[in-house]
């Protein structure tokens, strides 16, 4: 069919400035004329002349306007240049397959809509992601360039009767101005499961699942709060790995995650923890809106730390065919994230890294070979089989190390702490609060703690004593291609090694989104209740932060 692209006149938008990860905003911003079509164009003219003849992957999480918003992009792109585009069935992809999808096509990248673990419907939120042609979401150079383009665009291209049912799988090609443009609708599941086939040893993964090798099944209870995951989930630990039907809830993608709010703590995955608390499952997982975060909980709900998951991973990665057969590279994780990896590392002779919080630090290392396995404290873990976390991969993993070790998740954890020692770790969220306090106190914090009479000084509470050692905002200067990132939050560590950490979030779609780290590390003493060895260092960073005097909250929305 032929047809013709046109030129539209436009005013730019204030505020399409990409977070931690990507654009996000309440969808009642995305569908206001143009905006969504202004980002769209800036996204593609981001790209410069290497969008003329390339491939894109498009995709999201199901979520409310993800539909509308890929007809716009698919209209944007055949009048941008672009060849070729790889669009999920009904819009639907989750992160890390999209990561996965660019990366086995070679393709220049691809647009993810997702605004994550924020709830979703009409009235809540929306996002909109560029990943790079290494499956990663885009670096800070490439999103600031995105971000200029919004302050000055005058008009964007689309050709608007094109028309697309990408409800079902296919192929169309359009003839647009002369030249063809190419859509393959294509099946959301398949490429990611065969990804995941060629990592894990599937066949050894059902014996254990089914109960072949041990004498009983497995009880699992996975639940992808009618996120993203549901199909994959279905298509993996069902079709592939044998587990019983019961072992999987909330698998219907929702555009409005039917209420539930997709994000998988021990708050939101409310209904998962108190299941499993019960005693009758062995193992608990839970993943956000669009499938790269994940939650993992043992028998009786016992709450695995995201990062302690990192770092019994690492422990065990070789049980992994795929680090078997391309070997152990190094090990990240992010600031905020505690340091129970950097032991593993010490312990293997690996490098560890610590970077800013965002996943799209990690691609560098990655694409450098210097980095396998990573993580973060915001339920992220992942590997270099892809540049995104990847929450069902996670799963997979830890039933690896199960099937492994042919012990429960308490026990495997209690015998990791007994060799490392413990990391305690909790972080309080106090979200949606009003902006300009928010600065005010980061503000003021951080004048306080980078005097340099703040060094040295101790504070007490409970009972314990701690010694500040080094205080700063924390920046990051990227080993590989030297690019330095600023102010990516406050930090102050003590001489024990604990630390407490304060930064604002950069995924919330309204306000300021406060979280506060605390990371205090036992040698011995590692079966104490976290809540109770935690309190003293809350306390302080209560005091030092005067966070209650500047948020008016007296109490965290959110604790993980
Ligand atoms: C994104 C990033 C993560 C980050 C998380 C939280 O995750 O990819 O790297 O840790 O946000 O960021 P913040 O603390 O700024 O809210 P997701 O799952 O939201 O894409």
């Amino acid at each position: 069919m032929a047809l013709s692209a046109s030129t539209v006149k436009t005013t730019p938008f204030e505020g399409q400035k990409p977070g931690t990860s990507g654009l996000r905003k309440k969808v009642k911003v995305f569908v206001e004329p143009n905006y969504t079509e202004n980002f769209i164009q800036c996204i593609l003219d981001a790209n410069g002349s290497a969008i003329n003849g390339s491939l894109l992957v498009v995709g999201g999480d199901g979520r409310y306007y993800c539909k509308k918003a890929t007809e716009i992009i698919v209209r944007m792109c055949a009048a941008n240049g672009v060849s070729r585009l790889l669009v999920g069935q009904n819009g639907i992809l989750s992160t890390p397959a999209v990561s996965s999808l660019i990366r086995h096509n070679k393709a220049l990248g691809g647009i993810v809509l997702t605004a994550s673990h924020n709830p979703g419907g009409p009235e809540n939120d929306f996002g909109i992601k560029f990943n790079c042609e290494n499956g990663g979401p885009a670096p800070d150079a490439f999103t600031n360039k995105i971000y200029d383009l919004s302050t000055a665009i005058k008009e964007y291209k689309i050709v608007a009767g094109l028309q697309i049912d990408i409800s079902k799988p296919g192929t169309s090609t359009f003839d647009i101005n002369g030249k063809p443009f190419v859509v393959d609708v294509i099946d959301s599941v398949s490429n990611y499961v065969n990804h995941m086939k060629e990592i894990f040893d599937f066949a050894k993964l059902r014996d254990y699942v089914s109960g072949k090798s041990t004498g009983k099944p497995l009880k699992m209870r996975i639940d992808s709060m009618n996120g993203v995951t549901g199909s994959y989930v279905r298509e993996i630990f069902l079709t592939n790995l044998g587990a019983s039907e019961d072992c999987v809830v909330h698998t219907t993608p929702l555009e409005d995650f039917g209420g539930l709010h997709p994000d998988p703590n021990l708050t939101y995955a409310k209904d998962l923890v108190e299941t499993v608390s019960k005693g009758d499952y062995d193992i608990g997982a839970a993943f956000d809106g669009d499938g790269d975060r994940n939650m993992i909980i043992g028998n009786k709900a016992f709450f695995v730390t995201p990062s302690d998951s990192l770092a019994v991973i690492a422990h065990y990665l070789e049980c992994i065919p795929y680090f078997q057969k391309n070997g152990v590279q190094g090990f990240a994780r992010s600031m905020p994230t505690a340091s129970a990896v950097d032991l593993v590392g010490a312990k293997l002779g690996k490098e560890v890294f610590e970077v800013p919080t965002g996943w799209k630090y990690f691609g560098n290392l990655m694409d450098a070979g210097r980095l396998c396995l990573c993580g973060e404290e915001s339920f992220g873990t992942g590997s270099n089989h892809i540049r995104e976390k990847d929450g069902i991969w996670a799963v997979l993993a830890w039933l690896s190390v199960m099937q492994h070790t042919g012990k429960g998740i308490e026990e495997i954890l209690k015998n990791h702490w007994s060799i490392y020692g413990r990391n305690y770790f909790t972080r309080y969220d106090y979200e949606e609060c009003d902006l300009d306090p928010c600065n005010q106190m980061m503000a003021a914090m951080e004048k306080n703690i980078t005097n340099p009479a703040f060094a040295g000084k101790s504070y007490s509470s409970g009972g314990k004593t701690y010694k500040v050692k080094v205080a700063d905002n924390f920046s990051y200067t990227d080993p590989v291609d030297k690019s330095v990132s600023t102010k990516q939050g406050l930090r102050i560590v003590f001489e024990d090694g604990s630390r407490i950490v304060m930064r604002l979030s950069g995924t919330g779609s309204s306000g300021a989104t406060v979280r506060l780290y605390i990371d205090s590390y036992e040698k011995d003493n590692v079966l104490g209740k976290a809540s109770e060895m935690l309190k003293p260092l809350i306390d302080i960073a209560l005091e030092i932060s005067e966070l209650p005097k500047f948020t008016g909250r007296n109490a965290p929305t959110v604790i993980t």
